[in-house]
């Protein structure tokens, strides 16, 4: 077969194939012919929404040539490959973004012009892609731009999501969700790969060691080209989706049995149907699972299909493949590449492992209990016989070294003070070992990959992310702090037997899509004051901002772009919720997923603060106060009933506070609804003032961080996440920092007082909420008792004990904005020392120190 359809390839005069043309004429001709014979509309007759789809399939045609040229190329090179294996992928928008890395933006912009519109107007008319959440999926986008750009063979794999994260409204000020019908208007950005599907399989049994699955579907791939910048590389993200084995059941249709007919396609569709089904039902958890064993499985035969085209010795497989974990979602790879490895492939245990291990890397992004997933025993057991068969092997084996470990470490010291021992950092011992507990029973129950579900006595769990420190070649956080603190908290044992194993990688994002293309004024202002546009591929050359921070015409033309964004803003906000918000007030941003952690509260107590102020001051003390707008935007889980208390309580705030004709223009209070990653290339570029203030230790990294210092807006942060090196960038002078440091979280929340003992502010806040002052005082009970009320230990997140600090760091950022020219050579700073935050120097991190891939250009022809 291979001989004949080369034969056929030899006697075809590919070489003849026309290649896309890029001046603007033939984009013009080529957007007209589209739209006549792709789209099927009358290009004399043009609707903008016709316009933009035409166009994108121009940009895909270019795209795809690239995309050949550069697969046949790594091919024939033969170079070892990174797979990013993510449940997410939040890309947003592609049109600009794939013009401007193809570097066609001059061309574009001309053949558009000459169709009457501009770029900005069709990119308008492209639906998101929000197949994702927030940070973990917006990074996993991040990192193709930059694979891509870095020239480095690399490919994502995930799920292709029928319906991705819901739309958000307001109703009344409460947040309403819609679904996501992102692909209505088709989807020019993908290709659609029939014939690439893989078999899963679900339930069943294992008989002879074989398993015998009972349902199966096909993971069907789509491709989306990802181009990089300033190369000819455009690499692949693989999404699957999941289709029925078999369509249609002719015998039910003909008995007049029309659901049952089509039950099986129905099922089937259900896996790739919506990123994170509920999991409050059993179904929805299954569904779960489901949805990660489907790509993670499909990701792994297919690398291991394209492998066996050039290679018949598996253990030349860690030398050409690394897959690596996006939290705990993708890491039944485990368990999986194990399987394909025994069952499919011959291979006996210990050689399966031995390149298991090599094979995959974990990335642990959150210390949030949430998503360190644990799986029951008995829905594992159910869905997938033979992978728990596997688990339930690793989980023994390992559990035999960590209790030898354990024993020698009792021995090596007199047993009176094994106890004793328990409690140093370097014992094996967990802490809370009870008087009279077997030492060796405690490290198991505590860090055994199998254990027993605290909170339901006799009810087994698989915990993931144990399994994946154990069965992958490293173990990274994604910031300095993090990493630090997932060594000594989760994975402490974990720290001790394999140290080698725990690294960290700082997150970083792409410059392109955050500074470059979103913010244009000052893209070409940087390229003006630096004499070439290098840092947009190398984002370090941004220091050379710093010489003219203080330069007073640099800064008057820093100011003017920053004052261009805030009207873009400002017109959004006044189109999309009605309010007239003054541009010549501090724009105050806090965008991001809202969860008690990420205190958006803290910051709504703030603002309640300053209205209060604000009404309690004469008309002349009233001329001293900053005039501010604070704009929130996020999600709230579905599920999760105090962040949409949260977002209300924005809202309600915002009723009040902005009809105030006493306030007036001092203060406005805004939540933007739906936001996502189109709504941020808005709002970051205008921002002046961004809200990082988790409480400390909790956040992973942050990205939104990197996204706004890129732009040079301010910030206002804990000691958190990737806040940290920021600091140690800018200059932690130039941040306005407040809170408790990570190390006395723990002993401050043993000491939580009751709130009247706090700040009086705080009490006065408090107060304001309970007497109505806001609307519904009924409603903010709870949320207001979440972080007050001692007797049920709450306000983990310590927010009363925060409160005087944030208030002092919010006053520190009156008296700076009060001072324009300070201002400005800090928001400078901020862009200018950026540069170890793109995602090209994080992916080259990566690269060189797990991954060890290396990068191959695609030469030009
Ligand atoms: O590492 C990327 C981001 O991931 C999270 O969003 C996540 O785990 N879902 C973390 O919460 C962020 O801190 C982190 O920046």
């Amino acid at each position: 077969d291979v001989e004949r359809s080369q034969a056929k390839t030899d006697s075809l005069p590919v070489e003849h194939l026309p290649h896309p043309k890029n001046d603007p004429d033939s984009i013009e001709q080529d957007v007209l012919s589209k739209v006549s014979y792709t789209i099927g509309a009358d290009p004399k007759a043009l609707t903008t929404k016709q316009t933009y789809r035409g166009l994108a399939w121009t940009v895909r045609e270019r795209l795809i040539d690239s995309f050949n040229k550069t697969q046949e190329y790594w091919k024939s090179k033969d170079p070892k490959f990174v797979y990013y294996l993510s449940a997410e992928f939040l890309m947003g928008r592609s049109l600009t973004n794939a013009v401007y890395n193809l570097g066609l933006e001059g061309e574009y912009g001309e053949a558009i012009r000459k169709l009457g519109y501009s770029l900005e107007d069709l990119q308008d008319q492209e639906q998101n892609a929000s197949l994702g959440n927030g940070g973990l999926g917006r990074l996993a986008a991040c990192f193709m731009d930059s694979i891509a750009t870095t020239d480095l063979p690399g490919w994502g794999y995930g799920i292709r999501y029928k319906y991705g994260m819901f739309k958000q409204g307001l109703d009344k000020g409460f947040q309403s969700m819609a679904p996501d019908i992102w692909l209505s208007a088709g989807n020019p950005w993908e290709v659609y790969r029939p014939e690439l599907a893989y078999r899963i399989g679900f339930y069943g049994e294992v008989k002879d060691g074989k398993w015998i699955p009972a349902e199966s579907v096909n993971a069907v791939a789509y491709d989306n080209p990802i181009p990089g910048f300033g190369t000819n590389n455009v690499t692949n993200l693989r999404l699957f989706e999941s289709q029925p084995v078999n369509e249609f059941n002719l015998d039910f249709f003909n008995e007049g049995n029309f659901d049952e007919a089509t039950q099986e396609k129905r099922r089937a569709e259900d896996i790739s149907a919506v990123l994170y089904p509920n999991d409050a039902t059993d179904y929805g958890r299954e569904l779960r699972l489901k949805q990660q064993v489907f790509f993670v499985s499909a990701a792994i035969q297919d690398v291991i299909a394209r492998f066996k085209e050039q290679h018949s010795d598996f253990n030349e497989l860690p030398n050409k493949a690394v897959f690596t974990m996006n939290d705990t979602h993708p890491t039944i790879a485990v368990a999986e590449l194990m399987r394909l490895l025994i069952d499919q492939e011959g291979l006996d245990w210990d050689n399966a492992w031995a390149i298991t291990t090599k094979t995959l890397a974990f990335t642990n992004h959150t210390v949030m209990p949430e998503a360190l997933e644990k799986w029951p025993v008995k829905v594992m057991t159910k869905l997938l016989p033979r992978h728990m068969e596997i688990i339930s092997k690793i989980d023994s084996i390992w559990k035999g070294s960590l209790a030898d470990r354990v024993k020698a470490q009792i021995e090596a010291e007199p047993k009176a003070e094994a106890k004793a021992a328990a409690s140093e950092e370097s014992s094996l011992v967990p802490e809370d070992t009870e008087a009279g507990e077997d030492p060796v029973d405690a490290a198991l129950a505590k860090y055994g990959i199998i254990c027993e579900n605290p909170w339901e006595k006799g009810v087994k769990l698989v915990n993931m992310a144990f399994m994946a420190v154990i069965g992958s070649k490293s173990t990274n956080g994604v910031a300095a702090i993090h990493s630090d603190i997932i060594k000594h908290t989760i994975f402490k044992d974990f720290y001790e037997i394999y140290p080698e194993k725990f690294q960290n990688k700082t997150n970083g994002v792409t410059p392109r899509r955050w500074l470059a293309y979103c913010n244009p004024g000052l893209r070409e202002l940087i390229t003006k004051t630096l004499g070439s546009n290098e840092w947009i591929k190398h984002l370090e050359k941004l220091s050379g901002l710093k010489q003219h921070a203080e330069d007073k015409e640099l800064q008057a033309q820093w100011r003017a772009v920053k004052q261009e964004n805030k009207q873009r803003l400002a017109k959004y906000i006044k189109a999309n919720v009605g309010v007239d918000v003054p541009t010549n007030a501090m724009f105050d941003v806090q965008i991001k997923r809202i969860h008690e952690y990420k205190r958006q509260h803290l910051n709504m107590f703030s603002i309640i603060n300053r209205y209060l102020e604000i009404k309690a001051a004469s008309p002349e003390e009233r001329k001293k106060f900053v005039p501010r707008v604070c704009v929130f935007g996020g999600k709230a889980a579905s599920a999760y009933y105090m962040a949409k208390k949260m977002i209300r309580l924005v809202t309600a705030v915002g009723e009040v506070v902005n009809n105030d004709q006493e306030v007036g223009d001092l203060l406005k209070v805004v939540f933007l609804p739906d936001y996502n990653v189109s709504l941020a290339e808005v709002i970051i570029p205008a921002a002046e003032l961004s809200h990082h203030i988790s409480t400390a230790g909790t956040e992973g990294s942050g990205t939104s961080n990197m996204k706004f210092q890129m732009n040079g807006c301010l910030i206002l942060g804990t000691m958190d996440g990737a806040n940290v090196e920021i600091a140690q960038e800018i200059g932690k002078e130039n941040m306005f920092v407040f809170g408790v440091d990570a190390e006395d979280v723990p002993r401050l929340r043993e000491e939580r007082k009751d709130f009247k003992d706090y700040d009086p502010r705080w009490v006065k806040v408090m107060d304001s909420l309970l007497a109505g002052q806001f609307g519904d005082a009924e409603y903010f009970q709870d949320l207001v008792d979440n972080v007050n009320d001692m007797t049920k230990s709450n306000d983990w997140f310590l927010l009363a004990n925060d409160f005087a600090d944030y208030l002092r760091a919010q006053k520190d950022v009156d008296e700076l904005y009060k001072d324009q020219d300070e201002w400005t050579r800090r928001s400078i700073l901020y862009t200018a020392s950026s540069g170890f935050f793109s995602s090209d120097r994080c992916i080259d991190d990566y690269a060189r120190e797990i991954w060890e891939v290396e990068p191959v250009a695609v030469p030009s022809s």
